[in-house]
């Protein structure tokens, strides 16, 4: 059985949508680094271990990061899963988990990287907005892309509405994407993610589109 680990910092409904997915796959444990993050007690009602390693509780980046390295290595998984992480990773700690780790970003990337997406989406009045799955690199948002889906920016949206949103999207992109991942179909070619096989997922409007 092929094992990942989830990087949390908060509520973790990403985090829920993967546990709930039952992918071939055990999830080793759920890795926060706010103690008070939400999705640390949902882990635990599943029977998920949980570890939390408290970036506060560091000088530096580095540190941090070999910390969190190590408790991550303890578990020897085959992906690791950013499900709403908001902490930067340094190049170091990347390049040890060499394209074995995901993140989610709340954005057609490479549109609106970093913070704050869904207001400058509204900001910017794109028509379609949406979320990313990619491998992670150094290079803050800008890894190898797995999967996108898009929605529509309606009118009278609003930040909290156009998240929601574009969330239920990312909870039927994110587990789809490690199931791919899990069943060997991804490969990263020249900077850019080959799938295999069929990738249809009728009802959302999601790309890449079967061949
Ligand atoms: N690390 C690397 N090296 N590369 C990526 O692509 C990463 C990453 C770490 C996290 C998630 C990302 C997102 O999807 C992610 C991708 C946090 C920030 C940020 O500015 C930006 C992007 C993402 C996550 N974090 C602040 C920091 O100083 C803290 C912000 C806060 O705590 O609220 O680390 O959006
Ligand atoms: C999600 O929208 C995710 O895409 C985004 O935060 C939310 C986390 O929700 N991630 C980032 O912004 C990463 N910087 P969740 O905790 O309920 O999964």
């Amino acid at each position: 059985m092929k094992r990942i680990v989830i990087l949390i910092s908060g509520r973790g409904s990403n985090m829920q949508a993967v546990l709930d997915a039952k992918l071939d796959a055990t999830v080793a444990a759920v890795i926060s680094n706010n103690p008070a993050a939400g999705g640390l007690e949902l882990a635990r009602s599943r029977g998920v271990e949980t570890v939390v390693v408290n970036h506060r509780e560091y000088p530096d980046r580095a540190s941090f990061d070999l910390v969190l390295g190590d408790r991550i290595a303890s578990y020897q998984p085959d992906l690791i899963v950013l499900a709403g992480f908001m902490r930067i990773l340094t190049q170091a700690f990347i390049e040890r988990f060499n394209d074995r780790i995901m993140n989610i970003h709340p954005s057609l990337l490479p549109a609106f990287p970093g913070m704050d997406t869904h207001r400058r989406a509204l900001e910017k009045g794109v028509r379609l907005h949406g979320c990313t799955v990619h491998f992670v690199t150094p290079f803050l948002d800008s890894g190898p892309i797995i999967i996108q889906a898009a929605v529509s920016v309606l009118p009278g949206d609003d930040e909290p509405r156009l998240a929601a949103r574009v969330l239920e999207q990312e909870h039927k992109a994110y587990p789809l994407a490690i199931r791919w991942f899990l069943n060997g179909r991804l490969a990263i070619e020249n900077g850019r993610v080959r799938v295999s096989g069929d990738c249809r997922y009728p009802g959302a409007f999601i790309a890449p589109e079967p061949a």
